[in-house]
């Protein structure tokens, strides 16, 4: 039996982002390999999927995907929720992209990230960043995501802002398309 220890894929890409935003879905939506979760039960997650979410990440999902150049992409997915941090620290700092999802539905969407920007700038792990914000109609005016870019800028200038259905793998495929070919810059904070 042939063993292989740790993962042989080119490029590493993050999926973050609040609790419930699809992360985990989006991971298995694009996955060429049956995808690892560590998740766990959650009565607090029911209320956020569109199908009665009851489960949260608590460890980290993995996935891989292979990018049209024929390069392997190892994909995971950090638990949103905060008290599971210790994930961030282990999995950002090897990155080379991160995909920021961020709800395009809620008052507090740019409040969320906000926070996301500042726990990856802390980390001063990302080279390459994309913002993919969920649940927005695809015809939305393109204006719609000025805030959201306004909001990304300040922490990195060349992050793209897109908008992103998890659920659609031509969608979860353009987000890291997009994070992987972002030119390089530092996180400000
Ligand atoms: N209506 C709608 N539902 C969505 C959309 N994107 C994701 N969902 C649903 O939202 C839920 C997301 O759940 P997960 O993928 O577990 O979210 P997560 O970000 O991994 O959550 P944690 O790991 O617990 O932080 C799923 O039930 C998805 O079907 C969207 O664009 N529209
Ligand atoms: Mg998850």
């Amino acid at each position: 039996m042939k063993i292989v220890l740790g993962h042989h894929a080119k490029h590493q890409v993050v999926f973050v982002g609040p609790f419930g935003v699809g992360k985990t879905t989006a991971l298995r939506a694009v996955s060429d390999i049956p995808v690892a979760s560590m998740e766990t039960a959650s009565e607090e997650a029911r209320g956020l999927g569109d199908q009665g979410k009851t489960t949260t990440t608590v460890g980290f999902d993995y996935g891989e995907w292979q990018f049209p150049d024929g390069a392997r992409v190892g994909l995971f997915g950090v638990p949103g929720q905060e008290r599971f941090n210790a994930m961030w620290d282990a999995l950002l700092p090897q990155s080379s992209a991160v995909v920021l999802w961020l709800y395009g539905n809620r008052d507090n969407a740019l409040a969320e990230g906000h926070f996301w920007l500042d726990a990856l700038a802390a980390r001063k792990a990302v080279a390459r960043l994309a913002v993919a914000v969920t649940r927005l109609p695809a015809d939305i005016p393109d204006q719609q995501l000025d805030p959201y870019r306004r909001l990304t800028a300040r922490y990195h200038p060349l992050a793209p802002v897109i908008t992103a259905d998890p659920r659609e793998a031509g969608s979860v495929m353009q987000a890291i398309m997009v994070a992987l070919s972002t030119p390089y810059s530092p996180m400000q904070v």
